[in-house]
């Protein structure tokens, strides 16, 4: 059973002084804060619907293959929720953390960039970025920001070919590399964060298992309970952008 608290104690704060190597899984609850919708909430059963498909239909390898306009579709509704956002004061915390430590990892399975919009240098993307786009054709990725798309599907810079999202959908392989270089760091960790994630989509939801499992100590912060709280050590019951600056706090 995981210690429950709302503040950081005397206590937290010493073991983060100490830790030498942290890493840290962030989910959709660190934007939570800036207006950015998360994809399941509240109840159990309350996953996000949008013109009256789940998130599980619409961010899916079987939907891009039938209806790969619908899907853009879905994305520039998303694209244009975020060309407004900003990081909130959690992101900037983290930013301020890997600043702190010598080994310090910032795994997010978020897509929204708001991550590097704070000061963060080294993210490890899992599910990809909203902002990229890849060609169906020659497979080469780039930057397309404009919201709304002036055409759908968007064209190759390259070979003028159909391109998608550069997103992990549900049932698609995670980018090469990138969550075995996750993985490492999970391995690496004295101490390991759990911030704004349900904990049910795979793989990212193994890695502060596999961080358990190589010793480290597990502290997770969301104002719920989750699937992963039984093997924190501590979870740290309230909102990101309130309690990831409290580590920073000056004391004397
Ligand atoms: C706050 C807060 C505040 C609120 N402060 N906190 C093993 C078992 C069963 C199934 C599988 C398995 N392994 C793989 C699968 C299949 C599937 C999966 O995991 N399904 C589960 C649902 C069961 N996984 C995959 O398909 C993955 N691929 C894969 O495994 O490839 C191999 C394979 C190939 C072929 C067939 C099968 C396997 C890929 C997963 C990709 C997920 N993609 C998405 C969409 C990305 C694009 C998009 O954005 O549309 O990624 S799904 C969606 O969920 C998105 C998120 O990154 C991801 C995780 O959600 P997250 O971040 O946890 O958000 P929420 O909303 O769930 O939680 C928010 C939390 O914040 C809540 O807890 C709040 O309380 C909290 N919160 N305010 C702090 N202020
Ligand atoms: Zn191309």
């Amino acid at each position: 059973m995981s210690t429950v608290l709302t503040h950081v104690t005397d206590e937290l704060q010493s073991i983060f002084d100490r830790a030498r190597s942290v890493a840290v899984l962030t989910g959709a609850g660190i934007s939570a804060e800036s207006g950015v919708p998360t994809f399941r909430g509240g109840g159990d059963s309350e996953i996000w619907t949008w013109r009256g498909r789940p998130v599980t239909e619409l961010s899916s390898a079987e939907l891009i293959a039938t209806d790969p306009q619908l899907v853009w579709e879905w994305f520039d509704y998303r694209r244009g929720m975020l060309t407004s956002v900003e990081p909130n004061a959690g992101h900037r915390a983290l930013a301020e953390w890997e600043r702190r430590f010598e080994d310090f990892t910032l795994v997010t399975q978020n897509i929204d960039d708001l991550h590097r919009a704070a000061g963060s240098l080294n993210v490890l993307e899992l599910h990809g970025n909203i902002w990229r786009a890849r060609c169906l054709r020659c497979a080469s990725t780039f930057e397309a920001r404009e919201s709304p798309l002036e055409e759908n599907p968007p064209r190759c810079l390259a070979c003028n070919g159909p391109a998608r999202p550069d997103v992990v959908l549900f049932g698609e392989l995670l980018p090469d590399g990138v969550f075995e270089r996750a993985e490492e760091a999970a391995a690496r960790a004295d101490l390991f964060f759990v911030i704004g994630t349900s904990a049910v989509v795979y793989p990212a939801a193994g890695l502060p298992i596999t961080a358990k499992r190589r010793g480290a100590r597990i502290i997770e912060v969301n104002p719920e309970m989750t699937d992963i709280s039984f093997i924190a050590d501590v979870t740290l019951l309230g909102k990101a952008g309130e309690l990831l600056p409290q580590f920073l706090k000056e004391r004397g």
